[in-house]
């Protein structure tokens, strides 16, 4: 028998995977060489055969050639792929190993595909609609459309449509006139190619006069129609009031939900900040934390990894952030002004606070631990181990967090991959908030004039000039740090001093 196919590599776009490998050194001295790909779709560590809608091409099995085209597999799910060399006499006997190390594939979003299929559901004098065959779709991506559409001979002035679903209604059209529509889809990675144009007429005018009958039928129709309005505002009248009347169940302020969507609170308007920090965090009982090892250094202290229990609850691991006893004044407020600001926050790509300890020192921020702690040294520490499809989706939850914040009316200021911190499965969070004014501890921050330290990299040329902070000045940021997650953690503009 022959000896394992060697060194098996993969390219990955999209959902669509290219496998291919090197021969074994070994041939068992015979020319009857084939090759099987076993395929294991996993969820953490337990893995199970790929289903029948992964397909291969040529074949899964019987392969002469070392390569292999992958296609069918599902967008945000792990799979291994492991190939067995074979020839006439496999399985007579002891056989040497004959299956190469499996190669683990992470697939991320889908690559857009091109829709065709068009159909003419519906028309009149002034509307037209259309659907066509949504991409075959195995996976969770979310999949828009974009239509772009304009009278024959009029290409100039063209109209483009959004669409969540796999058709459109185009309306005001003129009558009797032919139009040309153009599709494609949009999916996390872009847009894909433009579908062939397509041509639809609207009908002619129609001229014909009413009937008595249907007169009267219209005449109902808007009665009813007023009726209904009319019901509904009631309805809706009645509901207000009830709801004005309702008591206010939760006064702790620690229920996240109501400030969904609503502008963040900042510390500022507090005379005493320690009353700003009980409304929007929890005091945690010291005896409920523990703590193991220092994990890095915070802005005011040591960050420890530890542990939470709260009564009739689980215990969890957490990172813990300690104010150091030496503490300035402003440290101590921009300690608090941290917790106060991400105690307010409740979203997937934004660090969580579980709580405070405030009332005995030292002082702690307890937060969600990050197996894999900070996104610049995770990404130094394993160089070229990640597909560019995965590099991709940590940028994309990145860019989550950061719609939510500005979403709040939050401006991060310092957003950097050295401030994101990174999960097990590689989910990459937003953390260090409050330090809008000062950048006291961040080492990047060198540029001074009055107003505190800047990140000269990572900052827009108006927020370094003028101090003009925005959202905008944050999808700057956004930038640089794609340029740092795509390099896997380079320094921007590399050896250049901040005044260059
Ligand atoms: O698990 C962790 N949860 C955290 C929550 C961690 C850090 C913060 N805040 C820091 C974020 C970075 N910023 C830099 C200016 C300072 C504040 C909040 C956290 C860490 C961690 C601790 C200190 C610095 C950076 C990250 C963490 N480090 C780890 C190292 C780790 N988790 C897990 C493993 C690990 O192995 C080396």
């Amino acid at each position: 028998p022959p000896s394992a196919p060697r060194n098996v590599s993969f390219s990955l776009i999209g959902t669509q995977l290219n496998l291919w490998w090197q021969p074994p050194s070994d041939h068992g001295g015979r020319k009857d060489l084939t090759y099987t790909v076993f395929c294991q779709r996993c969820h953490f560590l337990s893995c199970e055969p790929c289903e029948a809608g992964v397909i291969f091409s040529p074949s899964a099995s019987g392969l002469t050639k070392p390569a292999v085209d992958v296609d069918g597999l599902e967008a945000y799910t792990n799979y291994t792929f492991a190939v067995e060399a074979r020839n006439g006499v496999s399985g007579m006997g002891p056989a040497p190993q004959r299956t190469a190390p499996a190669v683990w594939v992470a697939v991320g979003h889908a690559a857009p595909v091109t829709v065709s299929q068009f159909v003419l559901t519906q028309r009149d004098d002034s509307s037209l609609s259309v659907s066509w065959l949504a991409p075959r779709q195995r996976s969770r991506t979310s999949v828009e459309y974009e239509v772009m559409f304009f009278e024959k001979g009029e290409e100039a002035r063209y109209t483009v449509k959004h669409l969540l679903e796999p058709n459109v209604t185009l309306t005001d059209l003129q009558p009797d006139t032919a139009y040309l529509l153009r599709v494609r889809s949009i999916t996390p990675l872009g847009p894909g190619p433009y579908s062939p144009e397509q041509e639809f007429r609207t009908l002619p005018p129609d001229t014909g006069a009413l009937s008595g009958g249907v007169i009267v039928t219209i005449i109902f129709g808007v009665l009813l129609f007023i009726g209904l309005l009319l019901g509904l505002f009631i309805f809706c009248r009645k509901q207000g009031r009830r709801r004005q009347a309702r008591p206010d169940y939760n006064t702790s302020g620690f229920d996240r939900e109501k400030v969904w969507l609503k502008p963040y609170v900042d510390l500022q308007p507090y005379d005493d900040p320690s009353r700003g920090v009980l409304e929007f965090t929890k005091e945690l009982n010291v005896s409920c934390v523990t703590m193991e090892n220092v994990i890095g250094e915070g802005e005011f202290g040591e960050v420890y990894r530890g542990s939470l229990r709260l009564p009739g609850k689980e215990r969890i691991v957490v990172a813990i952030k300690t104010l150091k006893s030496t503490y300035s004044d402003s440290q101590w407020w921009n300690f608090l002004r941290e917790a106060t600001i991400m105690g307010q926050f409740n979203h997937p790509n934004i660090v969580r606070l579980e709580g405070v300890v405030t009332k005995r020192r030292p002082m702690m921020i307890i937060t969600e631990y990050m197996e894999n702690g900070a996104l610049d040294t995770f990404l130094r520490e394993n160089e070229e181990k990640f597909s560019p499809v995965q590099l991709v989706s940590m940028l994309q939850g990145i860019a989550s967090g950061m719609t939510y914040l500005s979403e709040h009316n939050y401006v991060h200021r310092d957003l950097a991959a050295r401030n994101i911190l990174v999960t097990r499965s590689l989910q990459c969070k937003v953390s260090d908030f409050g330090l809008s004014r000062i950048l006291e501890n961040d080492a990047e921050g060198t540029y001074e004039t009055k107003g505190g330290k800047i990140p000269i990299r990572w900052t827009a040329p108006e927020a370094i000039a003028h101090r003009i902070f925005t959202s905008a000045s944050d999808v700057w940021s956004f930038g640089i740090v794609m340029w740092e997650v795509l390099s896997f953690g380079d320094k921007p503009y590399g050896n250049m001093t901040n005044q260059e």
